[in-house]
């Protein structure tokens, strides 16, 4: 068949997409050209350098805002149908809002997506990929609602400027992971010991910024427009570590409290937050001694808004958690992991990457695609990331061996279980700022000489191992 197995290899659909991915900070560079304004993440890497790894910062990363030539060469070589990239909010408006705009920024997305149209790479573009403009952090951030509003003013002009070019759009990357991060002080805006108030506020005022954002597309552009509109969520498989019963629902509450707390108001039947996410918050808020929950509360028309508001759901997947219930008495401080009532951990047999959460667990790619298909009405989805950290060096055999895991486990997922998953992206292209783990953690196809001027890119073994499969769709 043209799926199954045929001639003992695994084959996806034809028409089957495979892609490649970066963000903006992580690659571009350029952090003060030509009129782009400061983000949360320029600020914390210049004034934290001791919470980043290395204590290095994005200001150059792999300078693709002047090398996003080569970046398209590269695309080309690997023969992909599609480039999953970010625009950074502040290059475009310096401060975030709709009244100053900077030309140079609106100019550099033209160019490169002129450069991927005429090489047949059709732009996947990722909205906001956590650069948020400086002064907006300065309002208070995702934890005022008005970002919201500004956000909405933000995604009209890029539908208004690139709708016709862009195949599909993301509104935001990772919510959980932003949310959770920002407001516990590992990452941008590093405020520290936040948890349990404003990683709520930041989710809450992201998924009515999501839903705004979905029914001004749908009101003002989708006639005009053949593109479509969905967000990414990452979802890394929590898995029961025992038998126990008390274990089993630990896991399956960790589920709601991570890709739940944002697929379930968008995806699900009813809309709103997950039921076990909205009563364990109530009540520990009550215990805690709050008089109203933690957890802000959706107006009925937020709630209608935000329901069905995505064509598509993007997946990003790289690793397994296992869960064990926590027996630990409710402290007074708030935070999301008590509130949540489970601990993760990993198995130490589990083969390890190269950055300290990822451990290599195939199967837990086809159980939490079949999660979504259950939980959701089996959802368009496409993996918008997927991908390994390993040292430096080209002969990245143990890649190759994640890629082809993964994807098998993905085969599965489509060709047994019948998800529907339309389409893949490897994380990352080229090797770039790793957030706060700097350039310590290297993801690319492409090996990036960070000492070197011109930034060398060169090809890794799994590059040419990625391109066999984007070209004839099998393993
Ligand atoms: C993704 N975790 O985030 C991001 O979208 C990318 O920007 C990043 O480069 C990539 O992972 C690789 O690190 C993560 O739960 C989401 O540990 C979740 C986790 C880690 C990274």
């Amino acid at each position: 068949s043209a799926l199954g197995v045929a001639e003992g290899k695994i084959c996806f659909p034809e028409n089957f997409l495979f892609g490649v991915a970066t963000a903006a900070y992580q690659v571009e560079g350029a952090w003060n050209v030509s009129g782009k304004g400061e983000s949360i993440w320029d600020s914390y890497t210049h004034n934290h350098s001791e919470r980043i790894f290395d204590h290095k910062t994005g200001d150059v990363a792999a300078d693709s805002y002047h090398l996003f030539r080569e970046d398209v060469r590269l695309m080309v070589e690997l023969g992909v149908q599609f480039y999953r990239f970010s625009i950074s909010w502040p290059r475009i408006l310096p401060n975030g809002l709709i009244n100053n705009i900077n030309e140079d920024g609106i100019r550099y997305y033209h160019e490169l997506m002129d450069e991927l149209i005429r090489n047949n790479i059709q732009p996947m573009v990722t909205m906001y990929h956590w650069d948020l403009p400086q002064y907006l952090q300065e309002l208070g951030g995702w934890t005022n609602p008005i970002v919201s509003d500004y956000f909405v003013d933000y995604a009209r002009m890029l539908f208004q400027n690139y709708g016709s070019k862009v195949s599909a759009w993301l509104t935001f990357n990772e919510p959980l992971t932003f949310c959770r991060g920002g407001y516990t002080g590992l990452e941008a805006p590093g405020r520290l010991e936040s948890s349990g108030i404003e990683d709520y506020l930041c989710g809450h005022n992201v998924l009515r910024a999501h839903g705004m954002v979905y029914r001004m597309y749908q009101k003002e552009f989708q006639a005009k427009l053949s593109t479509s509109v969905g967000i990414t969520l990452d979802f890394l498989w929590r898995a029961p570590a025992s038998r126990s019963a008390d274990d089993i629902i630990a896991a399956e509450t960790a589920r709601q409290f991570s890709i739940g707390w944002f697929a379930h108001p968008i995806f699900s039947k009813t809309g709103d937050y997950p039921p076990i996410m909205r009563k364990r918050i109530d009540s520990i808020s009550k215990i805690q001694g709050f008089s109203r929950s933690r957890l802000p509360y959706f107006t009925p028309d937020e709630i209608e808004m935000i329901r069905g508001s995505a064509d598509f759901l993007g997946m990003n997947h790289y690793t397994t958690f296992l869960v064990s219930k926590n027996r630990k008495k409710i402290s007074p401080k708030p935070s999301y992991a008590a509130d949540m009532g489970g601990i993760l951990s990993q198995k130490s047999s589990w083969p390890v990457a190269n950055s300290t959460w990822l451990k290599i667990v195939p199967w837990g790619f086809r159980l939490s695609l079949n999660w979504i298909k259950r939980e959701y009405d089996n959802p368009l989805v496409i993996i918008t990331e997927n991908g390994v950290s390993l040292e430096k060096g080209l002969v990245d055999t143990r890649r190759i061996e994640y890629i082809k895991e993964y994807l098998k486990s993905m085969h599965a997922a489509i060709t047994k279980d019948n998800c529907n998953v339309y389409g893949y992206t490897y994380w990352s292209l080229i090797d770039n700022f790793e957030w706060t783990r700097g350039y310590s953690e290297r993801f690319g196809l492409y090996e990036v000489d960070f000492d070197s001027p011109k930034k060398t890119r060169t090809p890794r073994l799994s590059s040419e191992y990625y391109a066999r499969i984007s070209r004839t769709k099998c393993l």
